[in-house]
């Protein structure tokens, strides 16, 4: 089975700040408070697409990150939500965590969007801390971060189109110029021992797999020569491309060569006589081809196309590429997603904060303390109430208790330190 794998880092954006603002008005000397709340921060979130074939892209372009949030401003205004962004992914592509291996999700409807990096939720302004005991709050809340994940992307490889031919009538030299795969080439038959998967590159955004398998013979349907073995690969893709050497520099007569393969192939599976076939007659470059391509398209009228090409000279391999592009386009996609058996993901639950002990001392840490102490102004004694007001809340000092704190020890939070005081 070929898989195709890519390991990308994601980021989702930051949400801005809430702002701290208080409003001047004529009538109202004292004004009210009026910060607003920041923005968002972008998502980042997969979309299943059939246009995207590979995931090749994934290899060159690593990084993704989505648009941070705009800070909250004056006049309870809202900082703007930063943009989502939208990453395609081809339809049965498996996103799992890079350190586990674990199966997050299987995009495996078309259209279907995932959120894989939630964006950061935008700090409250400091309207929003308005009450009726504290009417000028001078403190707004801190965005927090966007999630971050390291996925590795899996896909499982079924070529959209396979090479069948003879021996030695160009096959994987055809796949060699059209694709990124690097087969072996050589003037003598079954050069080619294994099936070869190569991605060919259409657009920006588009590719097809396209597959080589080892020459097929006569009665290669009843397992002479090598061909046999691999035509079940054939059997899934969805347009042939056949070959033939239309010089006959062999000695062969190239309207014979695929009437033959074309016999094996029917009688190895009743269902490829009704795939839709290319013919591509190839050496185009040799002596008696022109004759013998007349022939060939006044005698075989059941394919799709005859297209003239010579892999020697690459003459004739852009037509011949577009051509199964535009077929393949006509065609419903049957993919499958994976079917190895795989290992669930489990979130792991990232607590609010964490206590340590470093000697004497108590070390608190966490996402919690991170958001809120960035923005924290301990010069300001309403902004440190309202910190201790919040590690109280949210059971820090508890924690601390139940870690056996004393009176007088020493608490760090970041590069603070304070005496612990009931
Ligand atoms: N003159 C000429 N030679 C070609 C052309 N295409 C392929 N050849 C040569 O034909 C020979 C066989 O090419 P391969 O691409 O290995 O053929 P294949 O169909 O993959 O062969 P098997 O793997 O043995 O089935 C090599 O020597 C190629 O260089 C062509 O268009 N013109
Ligand atoms: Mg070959």
């Amino acid at each position: 089975m070929f898989i195709d794998i890519a390991k990308i880092e994601l980021k989702a954006g930051k949400d801005g700040d809430g702002a701290v603002a208080f409003r001047r008005e004529k009538f109202e000397p004292s004004g009210g408070p009026s910060g607003g709340d920041g923005g968002d921060g972008g998502s980042i979130i997969f979309v299943a697409d059939y246009g995207i074939r590979t995931l090749t892209d994934f290899r060159y372009l690593r990084h993704y990150k989505a648009e941070n949030g705009q800070d909250g401003r004056k006049k309870k205004q809202y900082g703007k939500k930063g943009e989502d962004l939208r990453v395609k992914v081809p339809v049965g592509t498996l996103i799992k965590d890079f350190e586990t291996g674990g199966v997050i999700h299987d995009m495996k409807e078309p259209g279907e969007e995932f959120v894989i990096c939630k964006g950061g939720k935008g700090g409250n302004g400091n309207a929003k801390y308005a009450s009726s005991i504290r009417q000028a709050p001078r403190f707004a809340q801190p965005g927090t971060k966007g999630e971050e994940r390291v996925v590795s992307l899996e896909l499982k490889l079924l070529a959209d189109a396979g090479l069948v031919g003879l021996p030695n009538v160009g096959k994987s030299s055809i796949l060699s110029i059209l694709s990124d795969a690097k087969p072996k080439i050589a003037n003598y038959h079954f050069t080619t021992l294994e099936p070869n998967l190569g991605v060919v590159k259409v657009g920006p955004e588009e590719s097809f797999v396209l597959a080589d398998i080892p020459g097929l013979i006569e009665g290669a349907s009843e397992g002479v020569g090598l061909g046999h073995d691999f035509l079940k690969h054939v059997e899934r893709t969805r347009v042939l491309v056949h070959v033939v050497d239309v010089s006959g520099s062999e000695g062969r007569d190239p309207i014979e060569d695929y009437k033959l393969i074309h016999e094996e192939l029917e009688k190895y599976n009743e269902k490829l006589k009704d795939k839709k076939v290319i013919l591509v007659a190839n050496k185009m470059d040799l002596p008696n081809s022109m004759d013998n391509l007349e022939l060939l398209k006044k005698e075989i009228s059941e394919v799709e196309d005859v297209i003239a090409v010579s892999a020697a000279t690459t003459e004739g391999m852009q037509e011949l590429k577009y051509r199964i592009w535009e077929l393949l386009s006509t065609l419903e996609t049957d993919y499958s997603t994976y079917d190895e058996e795989y290992v669930e993901y489990i979130e792991e639950e990232v607590p609010d904060f964490t206590i340590r002990r470093e000697n004497e001392d108590y070390v608190v840490e966490g996402p919690l303390i991170e958001n809120m102490y960035y923005r924290t102004n301990f010069q300001d004694n309403e902004q440190v109430r309202y910190f201790e007001r919040v590690l109280r809340d949210k059971g820090v000092y508890d924690a601390l208790k139940e870690a056996g704190i004393e009176e007088g020890d020493i608490v760090h939070i970041d590069d603070m330190e304070f005496e612990y005081f009931e």
